[in-house]
């Protein structure tokens, strides 16, 4: 049986991690709903929270404005497979990876795995960047308030972001 194979039956007791969507090419917004079904699809995994749906100024990047949301997924897979599948999903979404901060029809990052600490080559959580962009904070926020501060939000309130699409919408 090939390695990953193995890897992706490999479980844990249920977590809860913070999966971050983005997209700012071609239908932006479809693509981050159909981020949204894939994720709900995964194996040993269920989506416990969705946050609406957020159109944001690129940050440390150029092109179109993004579309954003953050998930919280109750999953039994361990990290580095969780990691995994979303690769997998952006794969199939026609994701294309010319450089760093380019474009891309879908992004999906791993922000949390419950309190999980890690730095590796492959995977750093939580995720060295999330507490400076507003595209991840105001998301999140709106499903996990325990796991933003009023002190992060204040840091990123100079970037812009709407609510575009979901509750109280
Ligand atoms: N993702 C990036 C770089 N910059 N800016 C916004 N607004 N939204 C993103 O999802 C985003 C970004 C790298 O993944
Ligand atoms: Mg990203
Ligand atoms: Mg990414």
């Amino acid at each position: 049986m090939p390695r990953s194979t193995l890897n992706a039956q490999r479980q844990t007791a249920p977590v809860t991690a913070y999966v971050a969507i983005g997209a700012n090419l071609g239908d932006a917004r479809g693509a981050v709903r159909e981020g949204l079904r894939a994720l709900a699809g995964l194996p040993n995994t269920f989506l416990a929270a969705a946050s609406p749906l957020y159109r944001s100024a690129p940050v440390d990047a150029g092109g179109p404005d993004y579309v954003n949301a953050v998930v919280a997924l109750q999953t039994r897979l361990a990290a580095p497979d969780l990691l995994n599948q979303l690769h997998a999903i952006e794969h199939a979404a026609g994701r294309q990876r010319p450089g760093r901060n380019a474009p891309r029809t879908l992004d999906l990052d791993l922000l949390l795995y419950g309190d999980t600490r890690i730095e590796s080559a492959h995977l750093t959580l939580p995720h060295p960047r999330m507490r400076e962009r507003a595209f991840v904070l105001r998301p999140l926020a709106d499903i996990a308030p325990d796991r933003v501060s009023a002190q992060d939000l204040a840091r990123v309130a100079g970037q812009r972001i709407e609510k575009i699409e979901g509750e109280g919408n």
